[in-house]
């Protein structure tokens, strides 16, 4: 019986080491949320489980958890502070023609979610939802990717 059982562990063993030494992308789970989220969330949140991570694929996992607003989220290859950012004070967005986007999960009504996959190199980045006046409203956060 155990040596049954040794040879399963050794098969499994087998069988998941080249699965991890080939990891495809690092998944990153996004939750995008307001005051109508639920009472905890005071503002706009842009909420990364991870901030930092490996250069190569990376898999965004976006959910709009809010319960009345369209929320987004841009991957804009950026560092802080966003009151650098080229700005538009009429339309209260960031102009991200002048700015350097990896992609998006536009548009996502509430309840809805959507996922991007980029290629991201080493450097500054920063997750933010340009919906108008949320970046101002503080819907981003720093995201860095390392070698
Ligand atoms: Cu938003």
């Amino acid at each position: 019986m155990s040596k049954i059982f040794n040879a399963v562990i050794t098969a499994v063993a087998l069988v998941s080491a080249p699965l991890a030494a080939h990891a495809t992308a690092t998944i990153v789970h996004v939750k995008l949320e307001d005051k109508t989220t639920g009472p905890k969330i005071k503002g706009m949140v842009m909420d990364a489980d991870k901030t930092s991570v490996p250069a190569g694929k990376v898999t965004f996992m976006v959910t709009n958890e809010s319960k009345a607003l369209v929320h987004e989220m841009i991957v804009m290859h950026a560092a802080l502070p966003v009151t650098k950012f080229p700005y538009n004070k009429a339309t209260q967005r960031a102009i991200e023609s002048k700015m350097h986007s990896m992609g998006e999960v536009s548009e996502t009504r509430p309840g809805k979610s959507g996922t991007l996959t980029v290629n991201l190199k080493p450097g500054n980045y920063v997750l933010m939802c340009n919906q108008p006046g949320h970046l101002m409203s503080g819907m981003y956060e720093k995201f860095v990717v390392t070698k």
